[in-house]
């Protein structure tokens, strides 16, 4: 079976929660503490990925691979962060923007690449939603986020995108966000599509959690705050979970 059917469709939990591991920011010593601990939440899988990278991904990869059995899903920041050591990818096509190279340029030149690796692709509309501050994937991204208060743009954004034939959408409101994504803006978008959606960025409390929870996302991703204190994933992986 897919990793995608098994993690997204088939789980007993009718929510997911993944952990992002940003290479870059993790030392490998507490690289190691975060694994241990989202293997005891039993969290439904790792998302690897960054915007700046200083190390090969697959030194990550395969120390997340020796010590856990949980999924390994890339987040490529770029092009240097494909590797076939992950069981799959997020083959993320960045649909709020205008970026050609972001919508189609480099998914030509890792196609093949990926074609011969294996390794499951997983098409994601990528919508970035506007917080009130830059972010470092808008940076990188020559990329304009939606405005936070146009509702109305990022539903028909994430409503293109399925009909593109894109299999999951994730809003987006960039790491380190002071806020999540506005809970009306998941309820719209989510109200809208028949695909999964995936909500993440600024999720720093259970009370966020909850929120985005009961708002509509079907897949939450955590970065910041467990890099801060892994020992917060027992029990936001439980929340998830307990919907
Ligand atoms: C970034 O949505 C993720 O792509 C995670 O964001 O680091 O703010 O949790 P945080």
């Amino acid at each position: 079976m897919m990793l995608s059917e098994r993690i997204f469709k088939n789980n007993k939990n009718s929510k997911l929660i993944g952990q992002l591991i940003d290479p870059g920011k993790q030392p490998p010593k507490s690289l190691n503490k975060s694994i241990e601990y989202a293997n005891k939440a039993k969290i439904d899988f790792f998302l690897v990925g960054g915007s700046i990278t200083d190390k090969p991904i697959d030194e990550t990869i395969l120390r997340i691979k020796e010590i856990s059995k949980i999924p390994v899903i890339l987040f490529p920041g770029n092009l240097l962060q494909l590797s076939n050591k992950a069981d799959a990818i997020f083959f993320l096509s960045l649909i709020s923007g205008r970026n050609p190279e972001l919508l189609i340029g480099n998914h030509v030149i890792a196609a093949p690449f990926l074609k011969k690796s294996n390794i499951e692709v997983i098409p994601v509309g990528y919508i970035l939603i506007e917080n009130g501050k830059s972010t470092s994937v808008e940076y990188m991204s020559f990329t304009k986020p939606i405005p936070g208060n146009k509702p109305e743009i990022a539903v028909a954004t994430a409503i293109a995108g399925e009909m593109l034939g894109l299999k999951n959408i994730y809003l987006e409101a960039g790491s380190g966000a002071s806020e999540p994504i506005d809970c009306e803006i998941i309820r719209q978008v989510k109200n809208s599509i028949n695909i999964p959606l995936i909500v993440g960025g600024g999720i720093k409390t259970l009370q966020n959690l909850d929120a985005v929870c009961k708002a509509g996302a079907d897949i939450v991703i955590i970065g910041s705050a467990f890099e801060e204190n892994p020992g917060q994933i027992a029990d936001f992986t439980k929340h998830v979970h307990s919907f």
